[in-house]
């Protein structure tokens, strides 16, 4: 069949009254019940699913015409993918909000009510994962042909809540009524190993045979990923785990042994049960790897099944397939390739380990060594027998080569090893990703740097031109569009037409406007409705917003010494001329992450002081919302004046929220970090608040003996502060935060802390001419253009990729 002919099954541009008779259909029909008796939840799935069938008909054109063209494709692995509620994204990018808002009368509802139905999928920690969404929508709207493969996790990222004050943690059952935007395809489920043994193949000094002692089943399901603005719809591929028939012990069933006759099967779906909650460090454990490994072989199989459908020859395979590693998690995928060529697929290691190295190109996400992944050997010999031996060979022959190269260099080859020695065993994911791909990326300039200059100097030495930048970027249709419909609305008139959407860098075009005072006044009107449709505090107040992970680099710490400082200023100053201020905090902490939940625990305590307090409540005000994520990210976002992008320098890969506020208007007070760098290069250094040590003055200062005490000691309004705190007026958590500052301090707090205060007050002094304030804001927006995720996405394609478009 010509899958072609698909065009035809649905048509597009409907009426009001045909989309009704599609939501009364799909109503009957797929749901199930009557107009009478349908729920709230039957109404928001009916409504779904008719959207749904509007992007399943590009769908099928679109695989029609990539099968058709047999492009090469990129295929995007990731542990994580935070791709947010998908309901508003749907309508847009369908084309179909305005007669669904009028459509939707038919059923009794209002599209507000049914939106507020939907749920995001939380399969991601934060920034990693929201790339990894980011991406997969700029390919589809850059009719890139790409599938994403990921792990279709029963819980997402915990739901945090407060108890009094401090984080609370609940499972995030989030597909627990079931997820209308899923396609199952258990067609093309997977059958994975762990364990067992290897054997020698006769005859074969390379290929092995491997025995695995423990089988699982991967079953697919896929969410639609449609371009904007062209007819092109991707996918995400998503595994769960399933225990395979025999997994199921029936003897003991009807032995009465009801828990052991499937503890098999449960310890198999264990593995896809729940994301690990840990952002940006690395827990070592068993179940993770096995999560990794089941991601890796569930989609390598299936990305060699697509190959072969339309293609023979193995030389081709790297021509029309490159696999984006998104960070160290799918590592494992390269020692798997060559399993799979090797043993078997019977090709010649040589010939394997040329395909596979130009198969590959790895994205690094960090700088912190915690982050860096490795394995214990043991851990990895139990588990994967097989892929150690590969791995084992796979480093003999690059040292083989680096010895060469550097003959006698004994302590380059054992930084450069893929097994570490010290203090125990282990296999380093970072240096197996970089050995056996063809491109390695940092996600900002900094970041690339650095780590060409340290992480990975040794590296960049032996192979210069393996290592690239790729700034990262966002969705302007999500992040702007979607959530900030009043400044988009603006945006395109003033612009003419709407085409910034898919083309950024025209916001340029608002340069003009930011001196027009009746620009301004509209501009500053569109801030402050989003501000009262937020409800955190007064809409005429500086709304100032930290909204990002809690981890101590990013110091989340200095922002509350700010807090503390500012109010022990108005309480010696009642009736000094204070700005009111707002001060937004949202983020999880990882759950075993005290130090992260004590910061928490402090902001809470300090906010509830200052609300009690008559005197300072009037100016400052601090709200922790809870449960960040990419929906509440949305509605915070549009209504930020003053964007916190604190981390010390040379710690935040790259940081994305910085990105969304700058280009949402707010005005980013930041340090010399990640994309922060690019930001300011791009809006202007007068429109930016820089403070703080650089990541070399912070690099020096640790070398050279930092003693946070110094500051303490120098500095009358910080040990005010600190004194405080330790003094126990915000309660007892502040003796553990108070007592980590003038310990060690190891992301220089408070060697920053007076830079930050007094750009906090140049802050304060810009706030006071709203004019100004307005123009800056306007021309954040304006040259914020570079980041839009389209750009990233260019350049990936350009310089890593090398793929070309193909047009459905
Ligand atoms: C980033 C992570 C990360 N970097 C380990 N590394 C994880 C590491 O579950 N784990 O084990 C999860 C996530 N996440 C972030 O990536 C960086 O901190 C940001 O600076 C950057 O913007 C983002 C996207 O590149």
């Amino acid at each position: 069949m010509d899958l072609r002919q698909g065009i035809g099954l649905r048509k597009l541009g409907k009426t009001v009254d045909e989309f009704q008779q599609d939501l009364l259909s799909n109503l009957y029909f797929r749901r199930g019940t009557t107009v009478e008796s349908a729920s709230p939840r039957d109404a928001y799935e009916t409504l779904s699913l008719t959207v749904r069938d509007h992007l399943a008909e590009r769908r099928a054109r679109t695989a029609a015409a990539h099968y058709a063209s047999n492009p090469r494709w990129v295929y995007y692995l990731s542990a994580e993918f935070l791709l947010g509620a998908q309901l508003e994204q749907n309508l847009l990018y369908s084309g179909t909000g305005e007669i669904a808002g009028q459509a939707v009368k038919a059923l009794g509802r209002t599209l507000e009510e049914l939106e507020g139905l939907d749920v995001e999928p939380g399969l991601g920690n934060g920034g990693l994962g929201r790339l990894a969404a980011c991406l997969v929508d700029s390919m589809a709207t850059r009719d890139i042909p790409a599938v994403g493969y990921g792990i279709r996790y029963d819980f997402g990222i915990f739901k945090q809540s407060l108890s009094d004050g401090a984080q609370a943690e609940r499972p995030d059952d989030w597909a627990f009524q079931g997820n209308p935007w899923e396609f199952p395809a258990p067609d093309d489920r997977q059958t994975v190993g762990f364990y067992g043994h290897t054997e020698p193949v006769p005859g074969s000094s390379t290929r092995k045979k491997w025995v695995p002692g423990e089988i699982v089943l991967g079953e697919p399901s896929h969410m639609l990923v449609p371009g904007y603005g062209t007819d092109t719809v991707n996918i995400v591929r998503l595994w769960r785990a399933r225990g395979s028939e025999a997994s199921f012990d029936l003897s003991r069933f009807s032995a009465g042994q009801y828990a052991e006759a499937v503890q098999e099967a449960v310890r198999a779906e264990n593995i896809s049960k729940v994301l690990y909650p840990d952002d940006s460090t690395e827990l070592g454990r068993e179940l993770r790897l096995k999560q990794q490994y089941f991601l890796v072989s569930c989609s390598l199989r299936d990305i060699i099944r697509r190959f072969r459908l339309r293609n023979s020859n193995w030389d081709e395979f790297a021509e029309k397939t490159v696999i984006q590693l998104n960070d160290t998690h799918p590592t494992i995928a390269i020692p798997e390739l060559m399993r799979l060529l090797v043993d078997e697929y019977e090709l010649e290691w040589d010939r394997a380990w040329a395909i596979t190295r130009k198969t590959f190109a790895y994205t690094c996400h960090t700088l912190l060594p915690e982050a860096l992944e490795t394995w214990p050997v043991h851990v990895f010999e139990r588990l994967l027998p097989r892929h150690l031996e590969i791995i084992y060979l796979i480093n003999m022959l690059f040292l083989r080569e680096v010895e060469e190269r550097f003959p006698g260099d004994n302590d380059r080859l054992s930084r450069m090893s893929i097994i570490g020695e010290q203090p125990e065993r282990r296999v380093r994911m970072a240096n197996l990703a970089v050995v056996g791909t063809e491109a390695v990326n940092g996600v900002a300039e900094l970041h690339s740097k650095l780590l060409r200059e340290t992480v990975l100097n040794d590296f960049a030495d032996l192979w210069p031109a393996k290592f690239q930048n790729v700034t990262n970027g966002i969705s302007p249709r999500r992040f702007v569009k979607l959530a900030n419909p009043r400044l988009s609305d603006l945006i395109t008139e003033s612009l003419g037409d709407d085409g910034w959407l898919t083309d950024l860098e025209r916001l340029a075009e608002l340069e003009s406007f930011a001196g027009d005072a009746s620009f301004q006044e509209r501009w500053r009107s569109i801030k402050r409705a989003n501000k009262v449709d937020l409800a955190a505090g007064d809409p005429d107040s500086l709304t100032d917003v930290m909204i990002k992970r809690f981890h101590e680099y990013k110091r989340q710490q200095l922002k509350l010494l700010h807090i503390i400082t500012q109010y022990q200023r108005i309480r010696n100053d009642p009736n000094g001329d204070w700005i009111p201020r707002t001060v937004l905090f949202a983020g999880k902490a990882a759950p075993a992450y005290h130090a992260a939940k004590n910061i928490i625990r402090l902001i809470n305590a300090v906010g509830a002081t200052i609300a009690a307090d008559p005197v300072v409540s009037p100016y400052l005000k601090v709200v922790f919302a809870e449960n960040y994520n990419v929906t509440l990210a949305e509605q915070i976002v549009p209504a930020a004046d003053l964007s916190e992008q604190i981390s010390l320098a040379g710690k935040e890969a790259s940081g994305t929220g910085n990105m969304k506020l700058a280009l949402n208007g707010a005005l980013t007070i930041g340090t010399l970090d990640g994309a922060n760098i690019e930001i300011r290069a791009r809006v202007g250094e007068e429109n930016f608040f820089l403070f703080g040590l650089d990541a070399f003055e912070a690099a020096e200062r640790k070398i050279s003996g930092y003693r946070p005490a110094d500051h303490y000691e120098q500095d009358a309004e910080l040990r005010q502060a600190i004194d405080a705190i330790n003094a126990g007026v915000f309660g007892d958590v502040g003796h553990d935060v108070a007592g980590s500052l003038l310990g060690h301090d190891e992301y220089l707090t408070l060697a920053d802390y007076r830079s930050y205060i007094d750009c906090q007050d140049a802050v304060e002094a810009a706030w006071r001419d709203p004019d100004h304030w307005t123009r800056m804001s306007i021309l954040n927006t304006a040259h914020s253009g570079f980041f839009s995720a389209d750009r990233t996405v260019a350049d990936y394609a350009a310089r890593i990729w090398r793929v070309t478009p193909v047009r459905v």
